[in-house]
C-alpha cells in the first residue's frame, strides 16, 4: 500500500464493494452447479480491486464498456445484484430481460454498455461512445475494459489510433491477468510491457498493481483527469484471477504453486489488513460488511427464483427495435 490512507467511509466503502464481487460471484458458482443459471460464465474473482478502484473513481454520466467477465464493474456501477442475478437465470426481471446472460449484462440509466463476448469487442464502442459525447458536448469520459488477450486483435490498435488522433475521452483499461483463456501472455505478445503499446500511437500510459486497490485508485483518479481534458489514457492493470477461465477449463496451462502464490496477495485481504494495522477499520467493520453482503446476494438469488420466464409467445420480440430513434 503505498498511496495515502482513505478515510474509515472510503475505506469501508471499497471493501464493501469488493467483498460485494466475491461473495456475488462465489453464489454463482453454487447457482451454476444447481444448473439455476446455465451457460457460459466467466468469474472475476481476484481482480476485484481493478473494477473497484477504477468505477469508484467514474461519475454517473461516464459510461462503461466491458467484457464477458462483468459481474464486477456491473455491481460496482450501482446495477443490482438482483438485476444481474436474474439476468443470469435467463429471468425476465434480469437487467436484459434474461436475454443476454452473464456475458452481456447491459444497464442504459448507468451508461453500463455492455458486456461483449468478442474479445476486443468492446474497444470500437468505446470510441463510438467517447465520439458520440464529444461531438455532443457532453463532458462525459468511457471507461473500456479488457483484457491483455485483447491486445493481440487488431481493434485494439484501430481503436488506440482513433482514440489518439480523435482526442477522444477514453480509458484503456487492461487487465492483464497473465492467461488468455489459455494461452500465456509471452506466447501472444512480442512485447509483453503492455502499456508501453499506448507510446506508438501517442497516448499517455501507465502500469499499476492491479492487487491493491489504493494503487488502482490513485491511477485511475490521474488516468481520468487526463481523459477529462480530451485525450486518451491506457492504464494496464497487472492482476491475476484465481478461478479457472470459465466454468470449463482445466487449468492446465499454470501451477497450483503459481495460483497459491498470488492467492497471497489476495486484494481484499491486502486491504483489510493494511487498513486494519492503521487502524482505519476493524474487525467489527470487517463483519458488518460480510453480513450486509450477505444479505444482498441471498437476496438477489430470491428475487431470480421469484422471477417470470419470458412467455413463447415473445420468442421472436426484440429482433427488431422498438424504439425509433428521435
Ligand atoms: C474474437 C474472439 N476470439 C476468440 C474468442 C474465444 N475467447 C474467449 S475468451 C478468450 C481469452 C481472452 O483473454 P483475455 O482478453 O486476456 O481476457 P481474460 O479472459 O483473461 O479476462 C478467448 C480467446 C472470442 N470470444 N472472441
Amino acid at each position: 500500500m503505498s498511496t495515502a490512507l482513505p478515510d474509515h467511509d472510503q475505506a469501508r466503502r471499497l471493501l464493501w464493494q469488493m467483498v460485494r464481487i466475491r461473495r456475488f460471484e462465489e453464489k454463482c458458482v453454487e447457482m451454476y452447479s444447481a444448473q439455476k443459471i446455465r451457460g457460459f460464465m466467466h468469474l472475476y474473482i481476484g481482480e476485484e480491486a481493478v473494477a473497484t478502484g477504477i468505477i469508484e473513481q467514474l461519475r454517473p454520466e461516464d459510461a462503461i464498456v466491458a467484457t464477458y467477465r462483468e459481474h464486477g464493474q456491473a455491481l460496482v456501477r450501482g446495477m443490482s445484484a438482483g438485476s444481474i442475478m436474474a439476468e443470469m437465470y435467463g429471468k425476465q426481471e434480469g437487467c436484459a430481460r434474461g436475454r443476454g446472460g452473464s456475458m452481456h449484462l447491459f444497464d442504459a440509466k448507468t451508461r453500463f454498455c455492455g458486456g461483449n463476448a468478442i474479445v476486443g469487442g468492446g474497444l470500437p464502442l468505446a470510441i463510438g461512445l467517447a465520439l458520440a459525447d464529444k461531438m455532443q458536448n457532453r463532458k462525459a469520459v468511457t471507461a473500456c475494459f479488457f483484457g491483455e488477450g485483447a491486445v493481440a486483435e487488431g481493434e485494439f490498435h484501430e481503436s488506440m489510433n482513433l482514440a489518439a488522433l480523435w482526442k477522444l475521452p477514453v480509458l484503456f483499461v487492461c487487465e492483464n491477468n497473465l492467461y488468455a483463456m489459455g494461452t500465456a501472455l509471452r506466447y501472444t505478445e512480442s512485447k509483453t510491457e503492455i502499456a508501453k503499446k499506448g507510446d506508438a500511437y501517442n497516448v499517455a500510459n501507465a502500469v499499476v498493481d492491479g492487487m491493491d486497490v489504493l494503487a488502482v485508485s490513485e491511477a485511475a483518479r490521474k488516468a481520468i483527469a487526463t481523459t477529462r481534458e480530451g485525450q486518451p489514457f491506457l492504464l494496464e492493470c497487472r492482476t491475476y484471477r484465481f478461478r479457472a477461465h470459465s466454468m470449463f477449463d482445466a487449468e492446465l496451462y499454470r501451477s497450483k504453486d503459481e495460483v497459491a502464490e498470488w492467492k497471497k496477495r489476495d486484494p481484499i485481504t491486502l486491504f483489510f489488513d493494511a487498513m486494519k494495522a492503521a487502524n482505519v477499520l476493524s474487525d467489527a467493520d470487517y463483519a458488518a460488511v460480510e453480513a450486509e453482503v450477505a444479505k444482498e446476494v441471498d437476496d438477489s438469488v430470491a428475487f431470480a427464483e421469484a422471477g417470470t420466464w419470458e412467455p413463447v409467445e415473445d420468442l421472436t420480440r426484440f429482433v427488431y427495435s422498438e424504439v425509433t430513434p428521435s
